[in-house]
């Protein structure tokens, strides 16, 4: 037998020493391994066997557990929302809100309530990859004093269907399809778009799916919305319907097309890495949230219903309020425990917030306590740490797998005399501080006869797809209309793309010629209208480029370097970047770094061939004449710089790279400059008006 002085790693391999030998714990018993029992582990790296060549032991505990474990690491992903990061913070209230709400949370000016922030995309499996055209979710649990409350919303202030009867039905057509399993992650394919040519609900969603808001540029550039209306309750029982939004502080920011095409190569994880990167360095991402509040009066007057997830209340009529602010500024010590077993539920509210009648947001009620069940296994999943309230919970419910709790004391049902006889009688109900719903009734909601109807005014699905395209910039549209072709000729079913044009000619007749054009198809027959559209007031607030911040702030530049590199312009270059409050990253033909003029070495953050510029949100080429001539028969430098003419970015150079430039076909313009004539102040912005230079959209 081994005892602890004759413990060595080189038994079992006939005596020769291990390159490796693994460190031992200290004989105090701190810091040791053990087994999930608690016991001291004295050998991790051999199992037991009947001598030395001889079969593995079933009396090996170690192993046996330490296998069975493993066995079981991955839990089923979730059904939407599989790939996801997240990010604890808080979230601070800028002023009180009493007059609205009685909910803890919003009482106090200045008081912080801690958060756990997941973001998502939805058709994608676990290990997909982060940048393909999706809808993102954003989630967030606040652990209020009063118990969890989950907003989980998306980046799109609508969605697809408005009855939650129809969601099985989206996902399964949006997901890889049924016989093939492909394509992962997108919906560029025949299933998803028989189903959307199909629901004409759908179509106001598809305006902003086939944009650019599906694309962004990080998930700190994403805004975040409730979607459904919900209501806020103050303490006279008084209710103020209200949409929750999140406004990024570094603004809007989205990707092209292209560009988003090859980060998916370029990094799988390029979100996930940026939202990590920016914690880690202090960089600490930021939303604003904003309220638009509305009463009763307000939405009868409206001619769609506010109770229909597939409609927003354009800003410029009912402006948002801007109430406090969400800072996430810790990663996860842990990604399965926390990001991966964190389970959000739109049921879970504090008294002052409450729902509404929308039939979309009473199925989710249903839907995320059941999905819990079968993808944690256990009822008991409130009581894993992520999901524990950091309020006292006290009930009668028991027992179940994996019950954490140990209870004390008999009393497990209610109502109980026990404490009358001096034994511990448990928790009571509370009228005054508990939970109480709000009665619709007295504001007009319908109720009455049970019926499988759909309200009137859930039949207009044209309005708002029209308002969306007419709210955008040229530029913008001709994404939209790109995407819809983009999409749609990766559809096999010749009855589909006529269909799908068909519905589009509702919302507006040059967007349907656009994509038929871009398709190559004839321009179908307008599809019949549930409700005819009508217009409205154009919403500047729905488009990206004109809520764009010109800042470098948060953002990454990529700088070329080689032998012979220019060292005192680099480290002004480099200074003023970070003075914006940018990342600079030094990129070299090899990673260990660069010879510069000074004779000193620059170690480099990237190789080229493995750095292209679609990680970066500018690029600038600091090269010497001779680098230059070698570089631009290197295929990765040409395309470095050529991709990021094309992906409508900045690019700075020094008149010895020009060369370079010349062999990418890049035509200066104004966001091509000299190093020294403004690049900083040029890197802020994108150069939309060079798109129809380098492709063609529909
Ligand atoms: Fe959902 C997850 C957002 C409609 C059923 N949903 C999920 C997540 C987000 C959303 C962000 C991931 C949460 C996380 O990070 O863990 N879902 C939405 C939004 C919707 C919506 C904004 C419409 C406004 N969802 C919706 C409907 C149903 C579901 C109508 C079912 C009737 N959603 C689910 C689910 C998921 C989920 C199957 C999968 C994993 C989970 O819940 O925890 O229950």
């Amino acid at each position: 037998m081994a005892t602890e002085d004759s413990f060595d790693t080189d038994r079992g391999n006939g005596g020769e020493t291990h390159q490796h030998v693994p460190e031992k714990g200290p004989h105090d018993g701190t810091n040791h391994l053990t087994t999930n029992q608690g016991i001291h582990v004295s050998d991790n790296q051999n199992s037991l066997r009947s001598g030395e060549r001889g079969p593995t032991l079933l009396e090996d505990f170690v192993l046996r557990e330490k296998i069975f474990h493993f066995d079981h690491e991955r839990i089923p992903e979730r059904i939407v929302h599989a790939r996801g990061s997240a990010a604890h913070g808080y979230f601070e209230l800028y002023e009180s809100l009493s007059d609205i709400t009685k909910a803890d949370l919003f009482q106090r000016a200045g008081e912080k309530t801690p958060v756990f922030t997941r973001f998502s995309t939805v058709a994608g499996g676990a290990g997909s990859v982060d940048t393909p055209r999706d809808v993102r979710g954003f989630a967030v649990k606040f652990y209020t004093k009063e118990g969890n409350w989950d907003l989980v919303g998306n980046n799109i202030p609508i969605f697809f269907i408005q009855d939650a009867i129809k969601f099985p039905d989206l996902v399964h057509a949006v997901k890889m399809e049924a016989d093939r399993a492909f394509p992962q992650a997108g919906s560029a394919h025949d299933t998803f778009w028989d189903w959307a040519s199909l629901m004409p609900e759908s179509t106001h969603m598809l305006m902003w799916a086939m944009s650019d808001r599906t694309i962004p540029r990080a998930l700190r550039t994403i805004e975040g919305f409730g979607i459904h209306t919900f209501r806020l309750v103050n303490a006279t029982g008084k209710s103020t319907f209200v949409k929750f939004h999140w406004k990024p502080k570094l603004g809007l920011q989205s990707t092209v097309w292209d560009e988003a095409l090859k980060l998916q190569a370029a990094d799988n994880d390029y979100h996930r890495r940026d939202l990590w990167e920016s914690i880690q360095s202090g960089n600490f991402p930021e939303w604003e949230l904003g309220l638009q509040l509305f009463d009763q009066a307000f939405a009868d007057a409206q001619p769609y219903d506010v109770l229909d997830a597939t409609k927003i209340i354009p800003e410029e009529v009912i402006p948002v309020r801007i109430v406090g602010r969400m800072v996430l500024d810790r990663n996860p010590d842990n990604f399965f425990a926390e990001t991966e077993q964190v389970a959000y539920c739109p049921a879970n509210i504090v008294p002052g917030v409450d729902f509404t009648n929308d039939p979309l947001l009473q199925g989710r009620l249903f839907s995320y306590l059941d999905t819990q069940k079968s993808r944690l296994g256990t009822a008991n999943f409130h009581q894993l740490p992520i999901n524990a309230p950091k309020c006292p919970v006290m009930n009668f419910q028991r027992d179940g797998q994996m019950q954490m709790n140990v209870p004390k004391g008999r009393a497990n049902y209610e109502p109980n005399s026990l404490a009358a006889h001096g034994e511990e009688g448990g928790p009571r109900e509370c009228p005054v501080t508990g939970f109480s719903t709000f009665d619709g009734r007295s504001e007009n909601e319908e109720q009455g006869e049970k019926l499988r109807v759909r309200a009137e005014l859930f039949a207009d699905h044209y309005s708002q797809a029209r308002l969306f395209w007419r709210s955008q910039d040229p530029s913008e549209q001709a994404h939209i209309a790109s995407s819809f072709v983009f999409e749609l000729s990766k559809v096999g079913l010749a009855q589909v793309p006529p269909r799908m044009v068909g519905n589009l000619r509702n919302v507006d007749e040059d967007l349907a010629k656009r994509v038929a054009n871009g398709l190559g198809i004839e321009l179908p027959k307008t599809s019949p209208a549930a409700r005819p559209p009508f217009d409205m007031e154009p919403s500047p607030a729905l488009s990206i480029h004109k809520n764009m911040k010109p800042t470098l702030d948060g953002r990454t530049v990529g700088i070329l370097i080689a032998d012979g590199s220019e060292a005192s312009p680099l480290a002004k270059l480099t200074t003023a970047i970070k003075g914006a409050g940018a990342t600079a990253k030094i990129i070299a033909p090899k990673v260990g770094g660069a010879k510069l003029s000074d004779g000193k070495m620059m170690k480099a953050d990237g190789q080229l061939m493995g750095s292209p510029s679609q990680l970066f949100d500018a690029v600038a080429v600091l090269l010497s004449r001779e680098a230059t001539d070698k570089l631009v028969h290197e295929g990765a430098a040409v395309q470095w710089v050529m991709d990021a003419f094309a992906h409508l970015k900045a690019i700075g150079y020094v008149p010895e790279a020009k060369a370079l430039l010349d062999k990418a076909g890049i035509v200066p313009d104004e966001g091509v400059v000299l190093l020294d004539d403004g690049f900083v102040t040029a890197a802020a912005m994108r150069y939309w008006d060079r798109e129809p230079k380098v492709r063609t959209l529909a």
